[in-house]
């Protein structure tokens, strides 16, 4: 039982392999896949980005492949900046310049209107497979400047106001417990036994 990762972010990849764990199938990440195609992300929401990916995976390799889009929803920038997170500053742009730009945009924005969520979709593509897909979501308010090491992204930015702590200050099980991604991911598992697939 093999599973392809179809993500080029390592964060992604750290999460995902820890919370597949316990599943019994031998997780592939895409350095594993020389040659596999670049994707490119043309969908305007997080679900045709993510069944994008999966499938291009899927077909390329021949296994199942597992895919993750995702992104932060400000609601003070319209939900900006949505599946753009990951070149909010430009393609190609490091988390400190989206960083940079996301509290640039919030400036004067008090904190009671700074709420934000996180939002993945988990699409899962097998050969021969309808095409299953799964959404998680994460609230909580941008801070007014960065704090904690953890994660990746919008993390040292993601204040939990349950927690008083960002993202970037959660252990990385922690994280996993609480964020979109988990969620996601634990609903796809449900899902798989519900279906008998593992
Ligand atoms: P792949 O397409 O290769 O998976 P990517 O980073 O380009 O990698 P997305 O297009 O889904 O993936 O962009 C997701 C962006 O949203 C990511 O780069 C972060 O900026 C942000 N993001 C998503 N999940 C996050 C998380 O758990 N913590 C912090 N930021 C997150």
């Amino acid at each position: 039982n093999e599973l392809v990762l179809a993500t080029r972010n390592p964060g992604k990849v750290r999460e995902m392999a820890a919370l597949l764990a316990d599943l019994g199938v031998t997780v592939r990440s895409l350095s594993d896949v020389p040659g596999a195609p670049e994707v490119e992300e043309d969908g305007r929401t997080f679900a045709e980005n993510a069944v994008k990916k999966a499938e291009t995976i899927a077909r390329f390799t021949g296994l199942p492949a597992l895919a993750d889009d995702s992104g932060l929803e400000v609601d003070a920038l319209g939900g900006a900046p949505g599946v753009f997170s990951a070149r909010y500053a430009g393609e190609g742009a490091s988390d400190a310049a989206n960083n940079a730009k996301l509290l640039a945009a919030l400036a004067g924005v008090p904190a009671e209107r700074r709420t934000a969520r996180y939002r993945c979709v988990l699409a899962l593509a097998a050969p021969g497979m309808p095409t299953v897909t799964v959404e998680g979501v994460c609230e909580g308010r941008i801070a007014e400047q960065p704090r904690g090491t953890g994660g990746f992204g919008y993390d040292p930015l993601f204040y939990l106001p349950g927690r008083g702590k960002t993202m970037a200050e959660l252990r990385p099980e922690e994280k996993n417990a609480i964020s979109h991604r988990g969620q996601a991911l634990r609903r796809l598992k449900a899902l798989l036994i519900e279906r008998g697939w593992c």
